[in-house]
């Protein structure tokens, strides 16, 4: 398993769509051990390929906690197919802008169909960190990042910070 670097924002690759996955294959199946290894590595509790600069419909998350043993789950072509009216906040943060959180509000719950690294089909009913880590990352597959639910100034203000960190190191 290989630890990958991480895309940063403003990187333009987080605001493209990404494409279903359309085989599960050895490729695809070491390509998500790549990505748990980075998540761990991070440390985060998810993680979508196109963090890592493969656009593709994948994602990786484990939402145990430090006393509990690993509990890795792999969701290609995740779609939501049913939410919750029931609203949660929760204070997220994401491995590509690094040490900034933000409360999100989502649905509390969601129903996620996806394929499993077994190439079937599953249904997963997921409530409370699961629920919102998973939107959180399919809102990735779709070109959408955390700070597109908090004011515009707020979000105008933390792209400015990371676009100056980034010439800085372009140099
Ligand atoms: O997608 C990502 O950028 C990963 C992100 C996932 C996420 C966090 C919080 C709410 C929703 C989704 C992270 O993992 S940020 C790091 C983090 O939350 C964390 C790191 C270490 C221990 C516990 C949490
Ligand atoms: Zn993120």
């Amino acid at each position: 398993m290989t630890i990958k670097p991480l895309i940063i924002l403003p990187d333009p690759l987080l605001r493209e769509i990404s494409r279903p996955v359309e085989t599960v294959d050895a490729a695809l199946l070491k390509l998500a051990d790549d990505m748990l290894e980075t998540m761990y590595d991070a440390p985060g509790i998810g993680l979508a390929a196109v963090q890592i600069g493969v656009p593709r419909r994948l994602l990786v998350i484990d939402v145990a906690r430090e006393d509990e043993p690993k509990s890795p789950q792999v969701f290609i072509n995740p779609q939501i197919v049913k939410s919750s009216d029931e609203r949660s906040v929760y204070e997220e943060g994401c491995l590509s802008i690094p040490d900034y959180y933000a409360e999100v509000e989502r649905p509390a719950t969601v129903t996620v169909k996806h394929i499993g690294r077994d190439g079937k089909e599953h249904l997963i009913e997921a409530d409370g960190l699961l629920a919102t880590c998973l939107q959180h990352e399919i809102d990735h597959l779709n070109g959408v990042l955390f700070i597109d639910y908090i004011s515009r100034l707020k979000r105008e203000m933390v792209i400015r910070k990371f676009t100056k960190a980034s010439k800085g190191k372009a140099v």
